[in-house]
């Protein structure tokens, strides 16, 4: 079993406890200092200084990759990060802290801190994770990867601005010592561009790890390769953080698009986009069977959204003949 599936397996009744997610009572217990409405979003709008923004556009048109300063309410970074723990704590992945309105508010404002790099009106895609790293949980975060997962289409201006971005929102401090992010900066890249299919480099005196106070904003393109580090037992604390797809709004959607500002975003359709991301980046995850019917159930859940899925879970969810 993996780091990410023992995550469900934390107590003898775990299985009764994934029953407990299709009850809405839940999930306002569980986090009762949050809320969960029919359309979360507010006016959130976090603005990275000017300095800040004239750095990340240059540097993630050199480099692949961007960070600001803390820009996001540190009462909303300490709250998502307090339910995260106490969703852990009750035998959930932290993939699941989108079920809270003040998770959704939180993107709006990054989106809106986006506009200058990815133009106006650019929305998150409904493709996200969320990571508690410590050294008795998830012990390390992923491994090196480009995100390269739209990268048949064009993902670059012809500036080398991005289309799309990662977004990667650390929810308390992060460095080294609890498995912060590292990249290869992209001008440093010998595989770029022409081989992006390999990893391999060899001066590790490139690698650059990325310390970052909870509530800053960091962002890459789709070429970028990054990682996240080990946890530490001496960490003061574990490392939690959430990574979100943010696109342009004058290119077609990378997917069809399901989260809109103007539109309702309910509770069954944020926990069908947690269940699909468990179900489709994890194969290798080795859930238990018993979490893997529990995401197929949230998705059944929502069959208006079906066409939207990819082709093998539709097949998957479709009753056979
Ligand atoms: O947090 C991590 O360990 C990996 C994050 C990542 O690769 C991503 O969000 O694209
Ligand atoms: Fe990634």
């Amino acid at each position: 079993m993996s780091a990410d599936a023992l995550f469900f397996q934390r107590h003898d009744d775990w299985e009764q406890r994934l029953e407990q997610t299709f009850s809405d009572e839940l999930w306002r217990k569980l986090n009762s200092h949050l809320t969960v409405s029919q359309r979360p979003w507010g006016d959130s709008c976090f603005s990275p200084s000017p300095a800040d923004l004239a750095r990340a556009s240059a540097q993630v048109r050199e480099e692949g990759y961007l960070q600001t300063q803390p820009v996001i309410p540190e009462e909303t970074t300490r709250g998502l990060a307090q339910a995260v723990r106490n969703l852990v704590d009750f035998g959930l992945h932290p993939i699941f802290l989108c079920a809270y309105d003040e998770y959704w508010r939180m993107l709006q404002g990054v989106a809106r801190a986006l506009e200058p790099i990815l133009g106006p009106n650019c929305y998150p895609l409904g493709d996200f994770w969320s990571w508690l790293i410590s050294p008795e949980n998830a012990t390390k975060g992923w491994g090196p990867h480009r995100d390269a997962q739209f990268a048949g289409r064009k993902c670059l201006r012809e500036d080398k601005s991005p289309l799309i971005v990662t977004a990667w929102l650390p929810l308390l401090d992060t460095d080294p010592l609890n498995g912060c992010m590292s990249v290869l900066p992209m001008n440093l890249d010998p595989n770029l561009p022409v081989n992006p299919g390999s990893n391999a480099f060899s001066n590790l005196q490139d690698v650059r790890a990325l310390p970052a106070k909870a509530g800053s904003i960091l962002a890459w393109n789709q070429y970028l390769l990054h990682w996240g580090g080990r946890c530490s037992k001496w960490a003061p604390n574990p490392r939690i953080s959430s990574g979100i797809y943010f696109q342009s709004a004058d290119v077609e959607p990378y997917v069809e698009r399901t989260i809109s500002f103007e539109r309702d975003l309910p509770l069954r359709q944020r926990l069908l986009h947690a269940s699909v991301s468990i179900l489709n980046y994890h194969g290798d995850h080795n859930y238990p069977a018993a979490v893997v019917s529990m995401c197929k159930r949230h998705i059944q859940a929502s069959p208006e959204l079906h066409a939207q899925l990819p082709l093998y879970l539709q097949k998957a969810l479709s009753p056979k003949p």
